[in-house]
């Protein structure tokens, strides 16, 4: 098995929601053993600020799939939300899930790149998986909680109802 961490990201159609029934997709998966779940976080937009902000969370996994399996059933998921993929660069979206890490493995594949590219400077990626992994070390030895001192919360906070 596995461990791999997904990011959760949602501004659009009851980001709330959207975020919760991911978090019971990757529950419910066949294939997908959901150890663990982040606070559910309000975060203000990266890139275009004319969109709503986000509900940002982090999920550890264990599971047999390949990298490229997890990926499908990642967008599986997103279509089941609705996702409709757009042009724009960082614009709004219903259901973003994306792979962070796969165990301790560089990927450089067409289809999927990890660790993700942004992770190391995202504030809506860095403080969720810190409350569930504070001990994590990146693939390159990066220590989490090194990282996160460098990193400004940019007005994130834990979304209550
Ligand atoms: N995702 C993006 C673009 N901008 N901003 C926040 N706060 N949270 C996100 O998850 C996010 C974003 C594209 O994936
Ligand atoms: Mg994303
Ligand atoms: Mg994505």
């Amino acid at each position: 098995m596995i461990t791999a961490y997904i990011a959760i990201g949602s501004n659009l159609s009851d980001p709330v929601a959207q975020a919760q029934k991911a978090i019971e997709a990757l529950r419910q998966h066949p294939h997908i053993k959901l150890v663990n779940c982040s606070s559910l976080y309000s975060s203000t937009p990266m890139g275009p600020q004319d969109q709503p902000d986000y509900i940002n969370a982090v999920a550890e996994i264990q599971t047999h799939l390949t990298p490229l399996e997890l990926l499908d059933s990642t967008q599986a998921i997103e279509l089941e939300q609705g996702r409709v993929r757009k042009a724009e660069r960082w614009g709004p979206r219903s259901l973003d899930l994306d792979i962070l890490l796969y165990g301790d493995q560089v990927i450089n594949h067409e289809r999927l790149t990890v660790p993700h590219y942004g992770m190391k400077v995202r504030e809506f990626v860095i403080y969720p998986l810190y409350e569930i992994a504070p001990h994590l070390s990146l693939p390159d030895g990066t220590e989490l909680q090194y990282l996160i001192k460098t990193i400004d919360r940019n007005g994130l906070s834990i979304w209550q109802a």
